[in-house]
């Protein structure tokens, strides 16, 4: 289908006709280049066509979203009752109490604590890793179901959740130290940029984060939400928990670590992926 209107030079506006131009090509497997080039031989200008395709959210994918209908305060982990003490919806999260055991945050940080380096992020040029101004702390990863430790957490996770072990990435364990944070981000790919294909072949979407939090600073290192201006204060064992069903920034998922001040925070961070991650 040609793309709709033929803009005039001077006033090229977004519709929400535009929009819906681009959704029903690419459910109709078009890809970003050709879309692009239908607009441009439409008559569109670069630009607005760039920023008709990068506004244009793609269609919502399935999320992990706990049944809370039946006991709004608690949650079966399996091997442990989670409590919950704020749930808000659109966009979705949740906080939990009391996720792990100190004893677990604490096995969990002294397994970390050797094999930390300088965190990476994953480059959306590349799809590989890279170090990043914006992210500050030192990190590692356990691989899925690396020990007992990790296997039983992911058990919990899976069952809390309603999603699949398997379609979860390896836990990821951050220390901040006074003065390093995560500046607010998306933790999904970007779908514009060049390395996403390669970064999806390995389980799809990013569609939700769980970030436990294992040690709590002295002062500092709230996880805030900016599109709903949520803290979300950081305690031992307890857990923050948030879905984004488009990789887009209509899913208001943008989320950052605030500053630590004083002491240090540890978290160990679960991304779970649409399918099986490998
Ligand atoms: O440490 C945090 O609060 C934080 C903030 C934003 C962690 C992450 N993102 C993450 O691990 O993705
Ligand atoms: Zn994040």
């Amino acid at each position: 289908m040609p793309a709709p209107n033929t803009p005039s030079k001077t006033s090229q506006v977004i519709t929400r006709e535009l929009h819906a131009w681009i959704a029903a090509e690419r459910a109709q497997g078009h890809g970003h280049d050709t879309i692009l080039q239908a607009m441009l031989y439409a008559g569109w200008e670069h630009q607005v066509a760039a920023e008709a395709l990068t506004s244009t959210p793609p269609p919502p994918l399935p999320v992990p979203w706990p049944e809370l209908a039946s006991s709004h305060m608690r949650l079966d982990g399996g091997d442990r009752l989670v409590e919950l003490t704020t749930v808000m919806r659109e966009p979705d999260i949740i906080v939990f109490e009391n996720l792990l055991s100190a004893g677990e945050c604490e096995a969990l940080i002294e397994a970390a604590r050797p094999r930390l380096h300088r965190s990476l992020t994953v480059s959306v040029e590349t799809g590989g890793e890279e170090v990043h101004k914006d992210r500050t702390s030192e990190g590692m990863f356990f691989t899925r179901g690396e020990n007992a430790l990790t296997q039983r957490i992911e058990a919990r996770i899976a069952r809390l959740l309603e999603w699949p072990i398997e379609n979860g990435e390896g836990l990821q364990v951050l220390r901040y130290r006074p003065g390093t944070e995560y500046k607010p981000h998306y933790d999904y790919f970007d779908p514009a940029e060049p390395g996403t294909p390669a970064i999806l072949e390995r389980g799809g979407q990013r569609v939700a984060t769980l970030i436990m939090y294992l040690q709590e600073p002295e002062s500092g290192g709230a996880t805030v939400f900016p599109d709903v201006r949520l803290q979300v204060v950081p305690k031992r064992g307890h857990a923050v928990f948030f879905n984004y069903s488009q990789p887009h920034r209509c899913s208001q998922s943008l989320h950052g670590g605030m500053p630590v001040l004083a002491g240090e925070k540890w978290i160990a961070t679960k991304w779970l992926r649409e399918s099986v991650f490998t």
